[in-house]
């Protein structure tokens, strides 16, 4: 550890010219736009996962980088070098906030009262780290996918033992992110979903989701844990089919089970794909049912059909992600959090800084690329436009809920054929966005 970024200097904004990459391009924390910092627009946050426990292991190969920090790794002195890296890291790179899982930031125990005494222990630790740093918690969330025990599911898992085991795992999850005041809390079904239906209740499996997602909102209000629950949607990988496949049929779990009011939703880019949507479509949906909540921000590779969780860098998805954010009204307890990893090639700890600011840059393009789009107004009176027949006569009289199948009969058969319709314009629009962005530039 005690070498462990020691040649990295506190990476400063040097303007898009800079060659030097340890420094931010575009991310200028305190630069306002609209009435905000960039800093607070973004509020970035650290995956603790990928960073400090992700070594590059895959089905191929043992892992790349080197994240033992030089503690034997499963010891409480590994856990807290690990949180002696992640909060030197975040003081370099500016980042205001992590999220962390259970498992990330703790050893297991022989027992699971073992295991809650070692999460107790580092609790303590990484609070009095926040304390110092001023470093704050984006949100919490209990791993219930990694572990054996959870081979058929968590809180869907066809044994009840497990379900306890579960519950006590989210119970204990929820109170230390309530310590490290947390600004939200994360339920992703990792392993909630299925692989046959030859061997699946799938009634009963969404039912008890269900039931421990109202044991989780009751124990919420209990303590008085003010933030809001996340639910992050998945559609496969691990299981064949995930529960929370995507924002609409997550959102229509939530309905089913009278649970809309305590939960929102946590977006991520790579999952958005992997469900055959875009980012944005997601985000604009979580929105419009008034459950826009956070954000991994990542992005998958278009040719491979799994969760990359890589660091993003398409300025295009960054700008329209922030399209959304913005129209949504912007974070309030959510933020980017960079559920993102190196390649495996790229294993070493500059590799880590280097890939979080290109991260960080790419976003802050997305924010000011987002604000210029938005005050050049070409799009946005675009699609006012496009809908203005419902602004007046029958269009009113439809929104305005004053009209039958009856009326609307009259009203076609008396306005005859349709001949003409605009047109969507789809590649002008697209040009005005590559206008606002490069534009200037050339
Ligand atoms: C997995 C994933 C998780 C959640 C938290 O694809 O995104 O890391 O963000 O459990
Ligand atoms: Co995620």
């Amino acid at each position: 550890m005690k070498n462990y970024l020691k040649t990295i200097p506190k990476i400063k904004f040097k303007g898009s010219k800079s060659t030097d990459p340890f420094s931010f391009r575009f991310y200028n924390p305190n630069e306002v736009i609209h009435g905000k910092s960039m800093k607070e627009h973004l509020r970035f946050a650290m995956s603790y996962w990928h960073t400090l426990c992700g070594t590059g292991v895959d089905m191929f190969g043992s892992g790349t980088a080197d994240k033992s920090f030089s503690k034997k790794e499963g010891t409480l002195a590994h856990a807290k070098a690990k949180a002696d890296a992640g909060f030197l890291l975040m003081s370099k790179l500016g980042i205001g906030f992590f999220c962390f899982h259970d498992v990330d930031i703790a050893p297991a125990g022989e027992t699971l009262a073992e295991t809650h005494t070692n999460l107790d222990i580092m609790a303590d630790y990484i609070k009095e780290k926040m304390d110092s740093t001023g470093i704050k918690c984006l949100w919490g969330t209990a791993n219930l996918f990694g572990h054996p025990r959870f081979m058929h599911g968590a809180a869907t898992a066809p044994n009840a033992d497990v379900f306890a085991y579960a519950a006590a795992s989210i119970k204990k999850a929820i109170d230390i992110t309530k310590k490290f005041d947390g600004q939200g809390y994360v339920f992703w079904g990792g392993r909630e979903g299925y692989e046959t239906l030859l061997n699946t209740d799938m009634k009963l499996e969404l039912d008890n989701l269900a039931r421990m997602m109202h044991m989780a909102v009751d124990y919420k209000n209990k303590i008085k844990f003010n933030g809001p629950f996340y639910i992050e949607p998945k559609p496969k990988e691990p299981t064949k089919h995930q529960y929370d496949f995507d924002a609409a049929s997550t959102i229509s779990f939530l309905r089913k089970y009278g649970l809309e009011k305590h939960f929102k939703l946590n977006i991520e880019a790579n999952h958005a794909t992997l469900a055959g949507h875009t980012f944005e479509h997601e985000l604009r949906t979580a929105a419009i049912n008034d459950m826009f909540g956070s954000i991994d921000a990542n992005q998958g590779d278009m040719l491979l059909g799994w969760d990359t969780d890589q660091f993003p860098t398409d300025v295009y998805n960054a700008v329209y992600c922030m399209l959304e954010v913005i129209r949504a009204g912007g974070f309030t307890t959510g933020g980017l959090n960079f559920d993102a990893k190196q390649r495996r090639g790229s294993y070493t700890p500059e590799d880590t800084v280097i890939a979080y600011i290109a991260g960080m840059d790419t976003f802050a393009l997305g924010l000011k690329i987002a604000y210029a789009i938005i005050d050049d107004g070409r799009i946005d009176d675009f699609v006012k436009e496009r809908y203005k027949s419902y602004t007046h006569g029958i269009g009113a009289d439809i929104v305005n809920g004053k009209t039958d199948l009856e009326k609307l009969t009259r009203y076609a058969l008396s306005n005859g054929e349709i001949t003409t319709n605009t047109s969507g314009r789809q590649e002008m629009l697209e040009s005005i966005i590559n206008s606002i962005m490069f534009g200037n530039r050339f």
